[in-house]
């Protein structure tokens, strides 16, 4: 037996994919659990995969302390050398038990991956790599196996020890200590191993399936925090009915529990019936969680319990294919909070948070398609661009398919993929199959980087009497995308009438007349489509939906996007012109030009505003401004300050020439009853707090105390929370109060002290700066604590473009000196806040060398963590500025 040291870091390579030398069939874990120091022991049956050339065991382990290591019983030697990451295990028989026993540091790891501590609980993280910081394993998702796990502890420290599975045995121990047994029967890769000891309290109830087997259901908090679970009880027991619904999937085992904890690198994870959660997508009630908190709970509870099929029952056979669980899961989760609430609102939702987060992705230094084809961390793939680009993609296949095509399809990938490690390939050909379709081409999907430009183009054929759109499409100038070919792009279509009403689409040559929305396929790289019975002046409505991941070029006017803005019966296509709109106007003035369509806007915003009240939902969506930072993003050279005057002056101009119509709303939207976290509720509440923001950036008279009654009054965190950073944001008169007040109420609570600081991380002025760096040292703040890293220095760094880029630099030093320090204990996250140095090169000269020297600073360092390496260099190998 050999040990290998510290590798090189060489990226792994998708088209290097072998399948594993050794299966391991089953697992045994035997914890005896201590916060200092965990004793593990492990016997795992290995067995030969003859259908590979002959290797030795080699199993992956990370900060380990080795005791003891046998085969069949039989103790081997080894060598015992700290930063191993191999151990390779030599003469193993073709099936053999090999048993390892380690000592690990709960209390020592920082970064929150393997087994760490949580305030007094002990927790794991496994997905990606993290289960080799508990035992040496082939810690891969192609292998697969069963598990049974005993957890040994302090009886009074940790009174509850759960792990995945059923519970099938407990009981006491000597010295006040006592233990449980847990088995999992379903085969699973280690990714989806979890324990959590502690002393924690549950909220029971039960869910009876459509089989009619009852499923216990528990979620744990700690003690004071157990009235806060109702909420996330009520979207799980939603989530699992919807998924019987809606794909004929029942819940497996007898028992699902659920987790929150505070000290956790992201939103959730989906461990096999023991689901680990990031305490702010569990805990809420009306006094300290908000609308869009309720929101995000229901929608992280099912995202993490589709992930039962969609990722547990049909796994990833290698991190490359992680979009395959992901993308259909995001897919998955959207659609269920379509169902719950609405469909349209929920639809612009999405894109706009894929505009807003994925697009710059596909334009950084870092743009990878939604199935990698390299990377040197894992973890640093687990991005927009695989989630909610591979979310879209997963959509086309249903607008393709239609939504019966798709649910053969999803029959179909269950019934053969059951119980296995598969690929996106795989998914593509169920989908195929299933539909005797050919899907060939819609592969260069999962390789393609960047996003796709679709041009389109009409005219009027007056010898035909068709109307001809021409559409075009290009891919972005990446090395990957040579020669790929063109995409499969659906894209609806419609044209509405000079009185603005849906016309239908009928291509030219069709004896019928077409329905109002119209699907076109482009399958080359240009195509031309013709329409009978439209006239020449019929108004286009194109990619209705987002019905591709596409950016659209198309040349409307502004008088045409107010009507579509105004008219047009998708909802999302309503919001895109009317964005569009504002993207106009506020490029003019970013610009130096004069503008042309504030008027316009000004107008299709009235109209909205006036018949806001038959979905306020939708009203408070139309009314929205794109961010600073996305007025940022195709802009190069950035101008800061000119983006953020001009966003200011928009804001201004609309709060004070629809003062009368906002007041109006405001005092026509107060509650008439009961507070209720239902949508429609939420909805008069958010148009609400519109209102209220436009009215006090317009400088209405009063605004300062209507903002403060609305603090004071305020009986839900919605509420407050708008009325606290409307009050802080305009630095209205009562601000301070707000500040004091929110403070000191919420102390207590450290997931609404996240929200106080993000108030004042985001507070659009050049001192902020100073404000983050007096905040670091408030007490309620941690930086070994993601919550509060992402609720300060993210939220600063990505949310408050005008102090990030203040122009002396000290927005990015103060970035860097964090990043510096986050990366010796918690590189996973300081990776995530590294990338807003991404654009570095798109700002001008000064800013731009500023940047670079955060960026070179970080790369010089000594024992930089590969996380953070693998974005720096990305970052500085690129100029062009994204
Ligand atoms: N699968 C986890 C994410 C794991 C992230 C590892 N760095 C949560 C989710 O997507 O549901
Ligand atoms: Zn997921």
């Amino acid at each position: 037996m050999s040990a290998r040291g510290d590798q090189p870091r060489t990226p792994v390579l998708r088209q290097e994919y072998r399948p594993p030398a050794w299966w391991v069939d089953h697992v045994e874990l035997d914890f005896d659990l201590d916060a200092a120091e965990t004793r593990v022991i492990s016997r795992i049956s290995v067995r030969r995969n003859p259908e590979v050339d002959s290797e030795p065991l080699t199993l992956s382990g990370a900060n380990l302390d080795t005791r003891r290591v046998e085969i069949d019983g039989e103790s081997v030697p080894f060598e015992e050398r700290s930063g191993d990451e191999a151990l390779v295990v030599e003469n193993v028989p073709d099936r053999a038990v090999v048993t390892v026993e380690v000592l690990i540091h709960p209390d020592r790891n920082t970064a929150l991956e393997g087994l760490y501590r949580s305030g007094a609980m002990l927790l794991t993280q496994c997905e990606a790599e993290g289960f080799r910081k508990i035992t040496w394993f082939p810690d891969r998702p192609d292998v697969m196996a069963t598990y049974r796990v005993r957890l040994a502890g302090d009886r009074q420290r940790f009174p509850v020890l759960l792990s995945n599975g059923n519970c099938v045995e407990d009981g006491e121990l000597e010295d006040g200590r006592h233990f449980a047994v847990w088995d999992d029967p379903f085969p699973k890769p280690s990714y989806l191993f979890a324990i959590v000891a502690g002393e924690l309290d549950v909220l029971e109830d039960t869910f009876t399936t459509q089989s009619g087997r009852e499923v216990k259901l528990k979620i744990y908090s700690e003690p004071e925090n157990i009235t806060q679970l109702d909420h996330a009880m009520d979207s799980l027991k939603r989530s699992m009915a919807w998924d019987e619904e809606r794909f004929g999937l029942e819940y497996d085992l007898d028992v699902f529990h659920v987790v929150a904890t505070h000290d956790f690198n992201m939103g959730a994870m989906e461990n096999k019936s023991l689901n680990i959660f990031n305490a702010r997508y569990v805990l809420a009630d009306r006094e300290t969680a908000t609308d869009a908190d309720y929101e995000g709970i229901e929608s992280v509870i099912a995202h993490e319990y589709f992930h039962n099929w969609t990722g547990n029952r049909v796994t990833c056979r290698d991190w490359f294919q992680l979009t395959l669980k992901e993308g259909l899961t995001v897919y998955r989760d959207q659609e269920f909070t379509s169902d719950q609430r609405s469909r349209g609102v929920k639809r612009i939702q999405d894109v706009s948070a894929l505009m807003a987060r994925q697009f710059p992705e596909d334009d950084g230094p870092m743009a990878h398609p939604i199935r990698p084809e390299r990377y040197v961390e894992i973890n640093n793939f687990y991005t927009a661009t695989v989630y909610e680009k591979g979310a879209q993609v997963v959509r086309m296949y249903e607008t393709l398919l239609g939504r019966d095509g798709f649910r053969r399809g999803m029959d179909l990938y269950f019934e053969r993929f059951d119980g296995q490690a598969v690929t996106c390939d795989d998914f593509r050909r169920a989908m195929a199959d299933a539909n005797d379709t050919d899907l060939e081409q819609f592969e260069r999907w999962y390789r393609q980087v960047g996003t796709p430009t679709l041009e389109a183009d009409t005219r009027f054929d007056d010898d035909s009497g068709e109307l001809v759109l021409t559409l075009k499409q290009h891919l972005s100038d990446h090395r990957d995308n040579r020669n790929l070919g063109a995409l499969m792009i659906p894209v609806k279509v419609g044209f509405l009438d000079a009185d603005n009403r849906p016309l239908p689409v009928t291509l030219a040559g069709e004896s019928e007349s077409g329905p109002n929305t119209r699907l076109l396929v482009l399958t080359d790289s240009e195509a031309e489509f013709r329409f009978s019975g439209l006239s020449a002046d019929a108004l286009p409505s194109l990619l209705r939906d987002f019905s591709a991941p596409v950016k659209l070029e198309f040349d409307w006017s502004s008088r045409d996007l107010a009507r579509l803005a105004g008219f047009d019966p998708d909802p999302f296509s309503r919001w895109r012109a009317m964005r569009g709109l504002s993207e106009r106007v506020l490029g003019d003035w970013i610009e130096g030009r004069e503008d042309h369509d504030a008027d316009l806007l000004v107008e299709a915003w009235a109209a909205v505003l006036d018949d806001s009240d038959r979905d306020p939902a939708l009203a408070a969506e139309l009314l929205s401004l794109p961010s600073e930072g996305e007025l940022a993003q195709d802009r190069s050279p950035v101008d800061v300050d000119a983006i953020h005057a001009a966003r200011k002056k928009l804001v201004q101009l609309l709060g004070r020439q629809l003062e009368m119509r906002l007041l109006e709303r405001f005092e026509a939207l107060a509650p008439s009853g009961d507070w209720s976290a239902d949508g429609p509720d939420a909805a008069r509440r958010r148009l609400r707090n519109v209102a209220l923001g436009l009215l006090a950036a317009g400088g209405s008279d009063g605004a300062d105390q209507l903002a403060s009654k609305h603090y004071e009054q305020a009986d839900n965190m919605t509420d407050r929370l708008a009325a606290f950073r409307i009050l802080t944001h305009n630095e209205l008169e009562g601000g301070d109060r707000a500040l004091a007040d929110f403070e000191q109420r919420f102390a207590d609570n450290p997931l609404v002290m996240d929200k106080w600081f993000t108030v004042q991380a985001t507070r659009a002025d050049a001192s902020a700066v100073d404000d983050v760096h007096r905040l670091m040292d408030h007490s309620a703040f941690r930086l070994n604590n993601p919550n509060k890293v992402r609720s300060l220095i993210g939220a600063f760094a990505m949310g408050n473009p005008v102090a990030f880029h203040r122009a002396d630099g000290a927005g990015y030093r103060l970035v860097g000196e964090v990043l510096n320090q986050l990366d010796d204990f918690n590189p996973q996250v300081g990776a995530r806040l590294a990338t807003t140095f991404n654009r570095w090169g798109a700002y001008d000269d000064k800013r731009a060398a500023m940047m670079k020297e955060q960026l070179q600073k970080l790369a010089d360092k000594k024992g930089l963590s590969p996380h953070i390496e693998e974005i720096v260099t990305a970052a500085l190998k690129d100029r062009s500025g994204g």
